[in-house]
């Protein structure tokens, strides 16, 4: 029974190494846009870098196809934006005018993680 567990235990951690390091694809980097569509699906924002310009309102269509509560939440750090998802849906964040720089967007848990570059 022990064993089992113990088994159990690392056949775990091997899934969850095999999730957070090598079953990411490559990053896609959008194109400089200032309305984009992000899908939210097995534990990665697609497109997880956003490129967008400066000075104009930015809209953000959040697709969430991940059921998890982990995907509940989307937070873009440093600009003070946090939205809750409903599964099977699509929420449209808006920020106003971001100023230039680059954002880190997650989940609360931060497992999900992008980038939003503004320049
Ligand atoms: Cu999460």
């Amino acid at each position: 029974m022990t064993l089992a567990i113990n088994l159990a235990g690392v056949l775990l951690i091997g899934l969850i190494i095999w999730w957070f390091w090598l079953s990411r694809p490559g990053a896609k980097v959008q194109a400089a846009s200032n309305e984009t569509t992000v899908i939210v699906e097995d534990g990665v924002y697609t497109p997880s870098v956003l490129h967008a310009k400066a000075g104009t309102p930015l809209t953000l269509h959040f697709q969430r196809k991940d059921p998890s509560p982990c995907a509940e939440q989307v937070i873009f750090h440093g600009l003070d934006s946090s939205t809750f998802l409903e599964t099977g849906k699509t929420t449209t964040v808006t920020l106003d005018n971001p100023p230039a720089g680059e954002y880190r967007f997650t989940c609360q848990m931060q497992m999900y993680q992008g980038r939003l570059i503004v320049d």
